[in-house]
Parts: structure tokens; C-alpha cells; sequence
């Protein structure tokens, strides 16, 4: 089974269509949070993670939107958008944790301890900790910066943002998860 993953799209539909165009053929896919931000719904970004039978997860980005910390910008998407598509992202989890293929997995926006908005970089000290978990892959967001380290038995993935890149890159990026061969690779897409 391979997974694809995105992430951190913040309202560029454009973006995730060129890195969904882009993927090779996945059995699932999974975004990482942030689909939009919490002051730029986007009905365009919903509707194409929608189409493409993704599982999302909320970012802090949603958590703020639509957890109540923004009631005006609310109520004016809740006014302006179709009640079905605010609720894709209004009623995902803030965590999915899966099996497949024998393997076990956690995709979570930030950080899997609390207070949940740490940004795990790629030589962050709290990597090795990731080797206490009880998975196989723990996916990420929130950072805009690919990763896949291998924390003792987790491998913890970040796709980057398809849209807004802070690696000092000018690309976007993506992953794709492949369970049989336990592998995972990052592709890299160009931005506007
Ligand atoms: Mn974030």
C-alpha cells in the first residue's frame, strides 16, 4: 500500500493540484493540516482533498478557525461557504493513528507531546524521542520543512508544504509512503 501525503497547503488549491498531478499512484491519501489557514478558508483546496478521498487532520490553522478563537471570521465563512464543506475540516480529528501492511502508524500536525505546537526540524533534539512511540511512522506538518528521520524503529515524516516552502528552497513537496517496501520518498514540485 503506498500513502501519499501533503500538507500546510494554506488555501493554495493551485499548489496541491500540481503536487497531486505530480504523485505516482497511492492507494490512499493523507494530509497533514493546515488544507487552509485560519484567516483564508478555501472551498477550491476542500473540494480537491474531498475529491481525491483524502483524510485530513486539523492544524493549528483549523484548530484556531474553527475551535473558536476567531468567531468573526467564522461566522463570515459560515455565511459564505456550504455548511457540508466547512465541515470537512470543522469535524476532522486532530490525530489519526493507522495500520497497514503489518505496520502502524500516527499522523499529527505539530508535535505528539503536549502542549502539541512544537516544530520538529530536522536536527530538532526532540527527534530521538520519536524511538519511544509505539509506531512505525510517525507523520508530521506544521515545520514547511521535508524530512524522514529515523528515530530507533519510527521513521518520522514531513512532506514540507506544496505551497509555501521555509527549507530556503523555491519548491513545494510532497511524500509518498510505500508500506511494502517501507520506504518513503519526497518529491519535490515548483511553485509559483
Ligand atoms: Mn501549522
Amino acid at each position: 500500500m503506498k500513502i501519499g501525503i501533503v500538507s500546510d497547503i494554506h488555501a493554495m488549491p493551485k499548489a496541491l493540484r500540481r503536487a497531486l498531478d505530480d504523485m505516482p499512484s497511492v492507494d490512499r491519501l493523507f494530509c497533514a493540516g493546515d488544507a487552509v489557514s485560519e484567516y483564508q478558508f478555501c472551498a477550491e483546496t476542500v473540494e480537491i482533498l474531498q475529491q481525491a478521498g483524502a483524510q485530513c487532520i486539523q492544524g493549528n490553522h483549523e484548530w484556531v478557525l474553527f475551535g473558536g478563537s476567531n468567531p468573526n471570521y467564522l461566522r463570515k465563512c459560515e455565511a459564505e461557504f456550504a455548511p457540508d464543506l466547512l465541515e470537512v475540516l470543522a469535524a476532522a480529528p486532530t490525530s489519526i493513528e493507522f495500520e497497514a501492511e503489518g505496520a502502524k502508524g500516527l499522523m499529527i500536525h505539530a508535535s505528539p507531546w503536549s502542549p502539541f505546537s512544537d516544530y520538529i526540524m530536522p536536527r530538532s533534539p526532540q527527534l530521538a524521542q520519536f524511538a519511544e512511540l509505539p509506531y512505525d511512522y510517525v507523520i508530521l506538518g506544521h515545520t514547511h520543512v521535508p524530512m524522514v528521520h529515523q528515530a530507533g524503529n519510527v521513521t518520522v515524516i514531513n512532506p514540507g508544504s506544496c505551497s509555501q516552502p521555509r527549507n530556503g528552497e523555491d519548491q513545494g513537496s510532497y511524500a509518498v509512503l510505500d508500506l511494502a517496501q517501507r520506504s518513503v520518498e519526497i518529491f519535490h514540485i515548483p511553485i509559483d
